[in-house]
């Protein structure tokens, strides 16, 4: 990670052998000069420094209990590793031995950032830069001493008695809170931190923070990945001013105790919410705007708890219309004519586009917290199902709930506690992540994150479905439909792999690799000079853009396999779009911790897929997040996404000439906008 935090576990290191065997070791002061006190070489004193500053959270430590962390860089033999350093000229700073690297990179972590953290560049200011408060010299000394000299034998052999000795971690020295900071605490938790890591914390996008993984990391290092984030995605709640670095030991100290059991919903209390505002034989026939309403975005104005419908023609915020608490994505029904805007709170907004001013004419809320929203969409033999129903997958309870299309009178829940599909695990929180509606059949193909099953839910008589389940991969979230709209490609983003489900079949037709968790949004669809049609997908572990062919019929070699990497300047990325008549690939970094590319976007040539054509900032400030077209398919939204607290940075949508990638308007002062969504594009799927 930084090399201020390799210094201090080298010198921990050199002291700790030192004491251990009685040999001579190395030995390392601040200064890198003259010896410490004997009593000082203490491996069992680096040890416990190294547990109060839950190092181990970040970083791989041999002979340090529960040091197997992936943030930092791994510090085994680093010693070795920083002398390497030193001898190419690698570092320019003070420390002038490995001992002093090291004290330096406890003291001042940021006074030189290594080069590698598990693959990926170390991060600034991810080694929190407190630690010279927390430890004595003399614990420094031990640290740096005990990695300038591993105590590989008693490595070793703790790893070789590790099965017979292996215990269950202590989970029973939770530190204590206060009744107002467990309010507190267990609120922001549900707002910001359990959409990645589950309400009951067994983990998911984000990792699992039950007592037994956080205990042993401690209220610091927790604190610390609270505050800072992570290159893998984790939010710097700190940096971005959402918490203090008070608020995130307060979180801290929550993760260490167990989770709080959250409520059910059952279909009464949904029916209590349930406001039907303006009745369906009460709506317009036909269009009452002149506008061109297929030209309407839909855009998510997150913080706002709204969505700002926007003339994709004249840029005029058309309507803002009161939704759920942290609105998360919009989906229109087949005609194009209702927007179904779901909130995180699992509120569901119904929205009429064909009104004068767009109108809200029905909500209802079906649980706490959702994700999800889609319409039934077949219209064939067996029947006329067009927007007959709507359905809302929910993260907690772990349900979906099928609806009336026209009225949002929920009817029917359906629970999807069950059993992992490959240990065959009772999971008690398998929470719905995306769906989408099968036109080949009466179906929504509804993807179950944590058990990794992709059910096949027949609609056609919604009071008693049937569910075809089938096995994929665990941690399933977003994804897309091929150009064929034959095959949905989902990401199963923490299992690093994409599942190909033919909707036509009705059966898994492919799992292919990709590199660290997958972030398609819906992916982007193209023909690839070299492999014919691909759909692609970008990442948040890492800066590549991985394309996967998917014409089984015309290009069977390339078909559901990863056949093209283009590497991007960084991870972090959200989403990906194209459109049939673009001659590029747009690609965002909107989670990436440097604010510059957070900031950045980027463009790929479809006839130069190999390399990046053109990267750049799109604002001075926020994150550049998700693309989308105009319905025409010239022009591309951006949103940059912005702080609700600062005003004239709240956020705004930039618009670029998809021809010449110049910027054509900007529209301003909107409260952190993110999706987007073009009626004509979401209603045909393209992307
Ligand atoms: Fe999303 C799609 C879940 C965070 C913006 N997001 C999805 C889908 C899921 C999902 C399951 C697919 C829905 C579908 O197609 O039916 N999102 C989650 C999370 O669990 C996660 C990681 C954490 C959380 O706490 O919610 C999360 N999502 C975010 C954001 O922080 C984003 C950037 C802004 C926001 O909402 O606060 C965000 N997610 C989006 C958008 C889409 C989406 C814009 C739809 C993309 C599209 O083009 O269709």
């Amino acid at each position: 990670m930084k090399r201020a935090l390799f210094i201090w576990i080298v010198g921990l290191l050199a002291l700790g052998l030192a004491a251990c065997t009685g040999k001579s070791a190395p030995t390392a002061t601040s200064e890198g000069a003259s010896a410490p006190p004997p009593a000082l070489y203490s491996a069992e004193l680096a040890r416990q420094a190294f547990q109060k500053g839950g190092c181990g959270a970040c970083h791989v430590m041999p002979g340090v209990e529960g040091a197997v962390g992936t943030i930092g860089p791994d510090l085994t033999d680093i010693a070795q590793k920083v002398q390497e350093r030193l001898d190419r000229g690698e570092y320019k700073g003070k420390a002038a031995s490995v001992a002093d690297y090291l004290t330096e990179s406890i003291r001042e972590p940021d006074a030189f950032v290594a080069p590698d953290c598990n693959g990926t560049p170390c991060q600034k200011g991810l080694m929190p830069g407190t630690l010279k408060d927390l430890y004595s010299e003399a614990e420094i000394q031990a640290m740096v001493n005990f990695l300038m000299n591993p105590p590989k034998e008693e490595a070793e052999a703790e790893e070789k008695s590790t099965p017979e000795t292996e215990s269950a971690p202590e989970t029973g020295n939770a530190p204590t809170l206060s009744e107002e900071e467990f309010a507190w605490a267990k609120q922001v938790y549900f707002e910001r931190c359990a959409g990645c890591h589950g309400t009951l914390r067994k983990g998911a996008t984000g990792p699992a923070l039950t007592p037994d993984k956080t205990q042993p990391k401690g209220t610091l290092a927790l604190a610390a990945i609270i505050f800072n984030g992570t290159p893998r995605g984790m939010p710097d709640w700190g940096k971005q001013g959402f918490m203090t670095q008070e608020q995130t030991e307060i979180m801290a100290k929550f993760l260490q105790n167990e989770p709080p059991a959250p409520p059910e919903m059952a279909l009464e209390q949904m029916k209590a919410s349930w406001k039907l505002l303006v009745p369906p034989e009460k709506r317009p026939t036909s269009p009452q705007t002149k506008r061109d309403w297929e030209n309407y975005f839909v855009v998510t104005l997150r913080d706002a708890g709204q969505v700002a419908v926007i003339d994709g023609n004249t840029y005029e915020v058309v309507s803002t219309v009161d939704t759920g608490y942290a609105v998360h994505i919009t989906r229109m029904s087949a005609s194009g004519r209702y927007a179904y805007v779901i909130g995180r709170d699992g509120k569901l907004a119904m929205v009429d586009l064909w009104t004068e001013i767009p109108t809200k004419v029905a909500e209802v809320q079906v649980c706490y917290d959702a994700r999800s929203v889609e319409v039934s969409k077949y219209n064939g033999e067996l029947g006329d199902f067009s927007d007959k129903y709507a359905v809302v997958g929910c993260y907690w309870p772990p349900h979906f709930v099928i609806l009336d299309g026209q009225t949002l009178e929920p009817f029917k829940v359906v629970s999807t506690r069950s059993y992992t599909f490959d240990t065959e695990e009772y999971h008690p929180e398998p929470r719905v992540a995306s769906i989408v509606a099968s036109t080949y059949k009466p179906e929504w193909i509804i993807n179950v994150k944590e058990t990794g099953l992709i059910w096949l839910v027949n609609y056609s008589d919604p009071n008693n479905p049937t569910i075809k389940m089938i096995e994929a991969a665990r941690f399933l979230h977003d994804g897309g439909w091929d150009a064929s709209k034959r095959y949905f490609l989902v990401a199963a983003n923490q299992s690093n792999k994409i599942a190909v489900v033919d909707a036509l079949e009705g059966k898994l037709a492919a799992l292919v690799d990709t590199p660290a968790v997958p972030h398609p949004g819906r992916g982007a669809n193209w023909i690839d000079p070299e492999f014919g049609p691909v759909w692609s997908t970008s990442h948040l572990g890492e800066g590549a853009i991985v394309s996967i062919g998917t014409d089984p019929e015309g290009h069977p070699d390339s078909a559901w396999k990863a056949v093209r990497v283009t590497p991007l300047p960084g991870a972090g990325s959200l989403f990906i779009k194209t459109h049939p008549n673009s001659p590029w690939i747009w690609v965002d970094m909107a989670l990436n911790s440097d604010p510059a590319l957070a900031r950045t976007v980027c463009v790929v040539a479809k006839s130069n897929p190999s390399i990046v054509h053109k990267c750049w900032e799109i604002a001075t400030y926020g994150r550049a997040v998700h693309m989308e077209y105009n319905k025409q398919g010239t022009e591309v939204w951006i949103s940059v996404w912005g702080d609700a607290s600062k005003p004239g940075e709240t956020g705004e949508i930039v618009v670029y000439d998809d021809a010449t990638l110049q910027e054509k308007a900007r529209i301003p002062n909107l409260i952190t906008p993110t999706g987007k969504f073009n009626v004509y594009n979401t209603v045909n799927d393209i992307y």
